[in-house]
């Protein structure tokens, strides 16, 4: 940390940023680490595992509302469409709204930060969907990236944003990231985010703490990545995982916290921990229907359609853009 701050360079690659952030969130008060770092190929095959585990509702009720108002969710998207997922991942959920409305569609544009992951996707997407052009695109979806020409083209960009990945940033940075993707999409756009509800702590709490302890190995997972890749000295059996629904904040904790007073290496710099301190490693907000309304209308989009599940545990919203109108002289 010291020796960076000394040097005064900027990151340049992955490793380098990775690095930075680790020392910066590790020597910062309270201790933290981000959240995306949680995704190396380990991270991800663990959380495919969270998405099945019987406490970890919310893909299953995502699943079923898309599933039951796929109808619904076609007759909002205009003929000649081009998808465009952010951080498509496994692309399951796009299946079933490409099986819905695939004579609209004229382009599915998965994007997503692991490359082999999107054109695996893309190649077992085609040939079950040949009419729809499949054009994934690797970038960080927070950052402005360029869309295939085959997508600038058509009639309308519809975003896809679902998995409740908006919940895992702050309230602000959700609002930034619903303008941005505003600005990606363009004029006449519509968006289609699936966000997580408030519900019982108890609901809550016992999603982000199952009896096998595969969301405990998600946690510790990324001490063991900067182990791997940041030659770390952390025992992963001093650090415990804690989990727990922040009321006021309507968010899920999730933290390490150490079981002692201890020393770890981390890329060369030492880095005390007392007994008991924690790593803040996730925020996963949790909305209702109606705030997370009031966020994307502040970002500029108009609610169209929301849709929840039996239990009112899980949402769809679509939304549309809201044209930006010149002001006239006497306005
Ligand atoms: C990816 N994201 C929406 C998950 C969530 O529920 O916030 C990540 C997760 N963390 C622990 N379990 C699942």
């Amino acid at each position: 940390m010291v020796a960076l701050a000394r040097s005064r360079r900027l990151p340049q690659s992955a490793e380098e940023q990775f690095t930075a952030d680790v020392l910066a969130g590790l020597t910062a008060a309270p201790k933290r680490l981000p959240p995306k770092y949680f995704y190396d190929a380990e991270g991800s095959a663990l959380f495919e595992r969270i998405t099945e585990l019987p406490e970890y509702y919310p893909t299953r009720c995502e699943m079923q509302i898309l599933r039951e108002h796929a109808r619904d969710l076609a007759g909002l998207i205009p003929q000649g469409s081009a998808l465009i997922e952010f951080g498509s991942g496994s692309s399951k959920k796009a299946r079933i709204v490409l099986g819905a409305a695939a004579d609209k569609l004229a382009a599915y544009v998965p994007v997503d930060i692991c490359r082999e992951m999107i054109e695996q996707e893309a190649a077992e997407l085609r040939p079950d969907f040949p009419q729809v052009k499949v054009l994934p695109v690797t970038a960080d979806i927070t950052q402005m990236f360029p869309l295939p020409g085959e997508a600038k083209a058509a009639a309308v960009r519809v975003g896809f944003f679902p998995g409740s990945t908006i919940g895992n940033f702050e309230p602000h940075e959700a609002a930034a990231f619903l303008r941005h993707a505003g600005k990606i999409l363009g004029p006449g756009a519509r968006l289609i985010v699936g966000a997580d509800l408030i519900k019982a702590a108890e609901v809550l709490n016992a999603a982000y703490n199952d009896a096998q302890g595969v969301t405990a190995k998600f946690n510790l997972n990324l001490l063991a990545r900067i182990n791997r890749e940041l030659s770390g000295t952390f025992k992963l059996a001093s650090f415990e995982h804690h989990a727990f629904y922040n009321r006021e904040r309507s968010r899920i904790e999730m933290h390490l916290a150490s079981l002692k007073r201890q020393k770890v290496k981390v890329a060369g710099e030492m880095v005390d921990f007392r007994a008991g301190e924690t790593i803040h490693t996730e925020n996963s907000y949790k909305y209702s229907v109606e705030s997370l309304g009031a966020v994307a209308r502040g970002a500029g989009w108009r609610p169209l359609a929301a849709w929840t599940d039996a239990r009112d545990y899980f949402c769809i919203q679509v939304f549309e853009l809201v044209e930006e109108r010149p002001l006239r002289a006497a306005e």
